[in-house]
């Protein structure tokens, strides 16, 4: 990567995960790693280890338009990532307020956590079409994508065409994360309003320790578009990342376990 004066800015729009796995932690962890410099606007505040989520309390919406405000007006954003939305006001307000922003939005639509717990109501999910229809990019998994398309399951083959009806509908980009699907390749799989750009695949890591692994690869997606890759690049970055931090698992818990960021030294954005 060439040393750059002045790194580039990513605001994380999350809910915080106490146990440092997921959520704004995650994305912290990562944007700095990936030479980014991080911001943050917390959504909601969870207690939460690898074994559940023990407690949930939603911000205010002013408070969480209040902390994006403070840091847009003052140092800037060359790119978004939004998470856990915490209710639907929340995502409504940014909805509105992120019309204008200039650079690109990566929209990780959060349902559950890894370890099975909602994240999101059915109200708030109902909200997420104005966050899909400002944003760049959004990265369903697959539960998520059946979801977001009224399916009630979604099979191999019908993944594109989900993905491409998503994208039309809200002409964004959408990148179907494959690592819910069966099989020992994980296959994610890109569309644009226009059509299909590409599939990427990874032979699936045989671990338990997956917990922040949505929240790990939209964050270093937005660090990488930051940074000015092109869309298909970054995405090829931003799995490498996840992938090598899966593979560094610490291991800490009894559950789902947190991601190995810290190790992940050698990724450039070159
Ligand atoms: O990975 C989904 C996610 C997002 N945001 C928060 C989380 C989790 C998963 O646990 O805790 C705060």
């Amino acid at each position: 990567m060439d040393r750059q004066a002045s790194p580039p800015r990513i605001l994380s729009i999350a809910g915080s995960d106490s146990s440092g796995g997921a959520g704004i932690q995650a994305d912290i962890k990562t944007i700095a790693m990936l030479g980014g410099y991080a911001m943050t606007a917390i959504t909601a505040v969870t207690a939460q280890n690898t074994r559940g989520v023990q407690g949930i309390e939603t911000m205010h919406p002013d408070l969480v338009m209040d902390q994006v405000e403070s840091c847009l007006e003052d140092i800037g954003a060359d790119a978004i990532k939004i998470g856990m939305l915490g209710s639907a006001d929340i995502a409504q307000r940014l909805a509105e307020r992120l019309d204008s922003f200039a650079g690109p939005i990566v929209f990780d639509p959060v349902m559950v956590a890894t370890s099975g717990a909602d994240l999101a109501s059915e109200a708030t999910i109902a909200a997420f079409g104005a966050l899909m229809d400002i944003a760049t990019l959004v990265t369903p998994n697959l539960p998520e994508l059946a979801a977001l398309t009224g399916r009630h399951t979604l099979a191999e083959a019908d993944i594109y065409d989900a993905a491409g009806e998503l994208a039309k509908r809200h002409d964004t980009l959408v990148l179907a994360k494959g690592g819910h699907g069966d099989g020992d390749e994980i296959i994610d799989r890109i569309v644009s309003a226009s059509g299909k750009l590409g599939s990427f695949g990874h032979a699936r890591i045989d671990t338990r320790h997956t917990h922040g692994t949505g929240c790990t690869l939209s964050a270093a997606l937005a660090t990488f578009l930051a940074h000015g890759q092109p869309l298909t690049h970054a995405v090829r970055l931003a799995r490498a990342f996840t992938f090598a931090a899966i593979e560094n698992a610490p291991g800490f818990g009894e559950g789902s376990g947190p991601l190995g960021h810290q190790a992940v030294r050698s990724l450039s954005s070159d």
